[in-house]
């Protein structure tokens, strides 16, 4: 590695898709930087991310386990490398290409997500391939396409909401996930859909907008009851909807049938908020309609992010000036994760791996045989529930991802990892799917490797490498790029600058189109959003502005209706359950928990409980609660909150083990995009 030249190097937050600039000096101190994102402010996550750097419980050797109940050893890369080659090699013979697998992650930069996808196809020759993208964006991502032909979160710079006057966000909660991006909606009137009153909800009240407060899972009927409303009250952007769209008259049918008062009686939400807030939205000049998690992480999620986009294009708000709809993507690099080939049925340049131009267009590319490339493998949540399984991947590799913790029906996966003859896991931190590996490949963290990150805007943008990484680690494209040689495959760079070009070729003439991005371009200032296809082009900040990006121009309203949560509540699991985020945590808390001063605010796993439905199980403030579901079982300390809705209880994601919301979760999966239902489970409170 080259030495470091700049006294501190201008960079960005390693956790969300923000991507807030960041300082940060040889000795790894962290400093709020200017950009135009975060405003020079950072959340607490973001200024404690330094103390990671140099943290006691740091990776600093790879580990191995010389049969699955021996412990963890530190020993050398060599012995590492070759080790899992040799192992990797032994399982492909004996069970073929698909029974080694390959997990990643939107937290990986665009040039690991890219290298990662060529090495699953190209080196290991499988098709089984996916990422943790499929529990965040998928469902937001597939909306997206079929509404507008492209899935770009938001589809213009997030410094365009600062003028906004009235924004809708239908389950985010930003003041704790994203907290500086609250400064972009300073000015507007804020309505905010969540069955909880989150500190945003509050800020909404405040705002002079309003906390709607459906039942989990009903946001498709609430959105049905807006598009009514919409139309009966003469709200309808005839013109826009004649010019811009296709679709209406077979949308407008499913939401005839769902009155204001008929959705009222599904999703709980008062008929007049909904005429309000459809009001507020028609009347205004410049107005949003953002979704997030809250509103995606369902087995209907792609229908229900459709219901929100069919409301957004009868008030005429896509490509308007001023105006739009738009996801709010969650991780660093949940945009250009999704890009470039990590997920199961895509290859760069956020191209279908069906399509015989955009194999031949890769294959090219890759200097391989266009019939060479796997076709499509399984999604992330089928993925794991086939690991050891006779016809399922016998061996795994985990990129960026705590699947232990954050995935659906955590207990049953980790049965599935049980059943594997190896699992190697690359990490920065002994997260919890990291010891339960048999080989554990410590990695650089962001503040010591170079790359791009795509942030929630499509801007991409630069990581840079203020510091060396402690003596030991390597970086994850130098991992990969080591197991490709071990495995004797070529074409495997480990330079991130190297990587970049490649993917700059691979993704010409995509949808997510780089081949204009340089580093040279990027370390001159230039705000380049995709797609960017040439040197002289000046990347696309606004989509949409003249024409959407299907065939005809159009963007498609799609007939969807009211459909249940996978799993309602009854006698026995008589509460619905969701789940979701604290500020001061972060994903799986890998990182977050090890962070005194995160860790001291929040330092194990919460139920939040209406004060009356905490009663009823004998339960008050403070006490600890067994959290039950058909799959298992959570350990929980109770938190009363007035404010809830009865019928509803909230866990933090955050904690492992049996702590751990993820053993409640259902993983009933969207039939379109595979994203499980984390948000809705039926559960019932007990004393432990
Ligand atoms: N502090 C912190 N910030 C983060 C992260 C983190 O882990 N911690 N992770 C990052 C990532 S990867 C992501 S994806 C984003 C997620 O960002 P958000 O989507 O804002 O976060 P969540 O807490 O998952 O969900 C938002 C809200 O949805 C509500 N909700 C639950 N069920 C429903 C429902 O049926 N309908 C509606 N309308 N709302 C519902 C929850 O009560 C919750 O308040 O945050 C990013 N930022
Ligand atoms: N119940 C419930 N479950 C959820 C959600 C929910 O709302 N409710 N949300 C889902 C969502 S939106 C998401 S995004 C997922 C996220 O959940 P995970 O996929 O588990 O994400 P992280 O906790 O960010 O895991 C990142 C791991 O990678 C490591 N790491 C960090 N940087 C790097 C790197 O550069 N290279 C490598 N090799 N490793 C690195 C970290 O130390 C950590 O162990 O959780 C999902 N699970
Ligand atoms: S909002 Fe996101 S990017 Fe910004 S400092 Fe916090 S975690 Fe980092
Ligand atoms: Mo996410």
């Amino acid at each position: 590695m080259g030495a470091i030249v700049e006294a501190r190097a201008a960079t960005h937050c390693p956790y969300c898709a923000l991507q807030c600039g960041q300082w940060v000096d040889r000795s790894g101190r962290v400093d709020a930087r200017e950009f135009p994102a975060n405003r020079g402010g950072l959340c607490q996550k973001g200024w404690t991310s330094g103390s990671l750097l140099a943290h006691p419980e740091r990776l600093t050797t790879p580990l191995l386990r010389a049969s699955r109940d021996a412990e963890l050893t530190p020993v050398g890369w060599d012995t590492a490398l070759a080790h899992v080659a040799q192992r990797l090699a032994a399982v492909r013979a004996e069970h073929g290409p698909d029974a080694v697998a390959v997990f990643g992650a939107g937290g990986l930069t665009n040039e690991k997500a890219y290298l990662l996808g060529k090495f699953a196809r190209v080196a290991l020759g499988t098709s089984q391939i996916d990422y943790n993208g499929r529990f965040c964006m998928s469902s937001a991502a597939a909306a997206g396409n079929r509404a507008f032909g492209i899935d770009r979160g938001l589809p213009f710079p997030v410094t365009d909401l600062d003028d906004a006057d009235v924004v809708v966000l239908a389950g985010a909660n930003v003041a704790e996930t994203m907290p500086p991006l609250m400064g972009h909606l300073g000015g507007a009137r804020l309505v905010v859909i969540d069955p909880r009153r989150t500190p945003t909800a509050e800020r909404a009240i405040a705002s002079g907008g309003l906390h709607l407060q459906p039942v989990p899972g009903t946001d498709l009927v609430l959105a049905l009851g807006m598009l009514h409303a919409a139309v009966v009250d003469g709200h309808l952007d005839a013109d826009y909807l004649a010019e811009r769209t296709t679709g209406f008259d077979d949308a407008w049918r499913v939401a005839a049938q769902w009155w204001p008062e008929r959705a009222e009686r599904v999703c709980g939400v008062p008929a007049t908020d909904m005429r309000t807030v459809v009001t507020w939205l028609a009347e205004a000049s410049r107005r949003y309609v953002l979704t997030a998690r809250g509103a995606e992480q369902h087995a209907h999620g792609v229908d229900t992010v459709s219901s929100w986009i069919n409301l957004a294009l009868a008030l005429g708000l896509p490509g308007r000036p001023g105006s739009g709809f738009g996801t709010i993507t969650g991780q660093g690099n949940g945009q250009g994760g999704r890009e470039h080939g990590q997920k199961s049925d895509q290859l760069p340049g956020y191209r279908p791996i069906t399509d015989p131009a955009a194999r031949e267009h890769v294959a090219g590319v890759w200097g391989v045989d266009p019939d060479a490339l796997p076709g499509p493998g399984r999604s992330a949540t089928e993925l794991l529930a086939a690991l050891g399984r006779p016809d399922g991947p016998k061996a795994l590799l985990v990129f960026g991802s705590n699947v232990l913790v954050s995935a659906p029906n955590a207990t049953a996966v980790a049965e599935r990892l049980a059943a594997l003859d190896l699992l190697v896991v690359a990490d920065v931190l002994p997260g919890e799917t990291a010891m339960a590996a048999d080989v554990v490949l410590p990695v650089a963290q962001w503040a010591e490797e170079e790359g791009t990150m795509t942030n929630l805007e499509g801007r991409v943008l630069r990581r840079r490498r203020a510091l060396d990484p402690p003596s030991g680690v390597r970086t994850d494209l130098e991992v990969i790029a080591g197991l490709a040689a071990e495995l004797g495959v070529g074409g495997f760079p480990a330079e991130p600058e190297k990587v970049f070009e490649e993917l700059r070729a691979a993704s010409a003439g995509g949808l997510a189109d780089y081949a204009g991005i340089s580093y040279d371009r990027l370390d001159a200032g230039e705000a380049l959003h995709w797609p960017c296809p040439a040197e002289e082009h000046p990347g696309t900040p606004r989509l949409f502005t003249e024409r959407f990006a299907h065939a005809d121009g159009r963007a498609r309203l799609v007939p969807v209706d009211h459909t249940p949560a996978a799993e309602l509540p009854d006698v026995e699991y008589p509460l619905r359950a969701t789940t979701g985020r604290v500020l001061v945590h972060y994903q799986s808390g890998a990182q977050t928990r090890r962070v005194t001063e995160l860790a001291g605010v929040v330092p194990e796993a919460f139920v939040e409980v209406h004060p009356d439905t905490a009663a009823r199980a004998g339960l008050a403030d403070g006490d600890l609660a067994r959290v039950v579901s058909r799959r298992g079982t959570a350990q929980a300390r109770v938190r009363c909150v007035a404010s809830l809705r009865p019928d509803t209880v909230f866990l933090p994601f955050h904690f492992g083990g049996d702590q751990a919301a993820n053993n409640l979760t259902n993983p009933a999966l969207d039939p379109i995009s595979r994203m499980p239902e984390f948000k809705v489970a039926a559960v019932r409170l007990e004393r432990p």
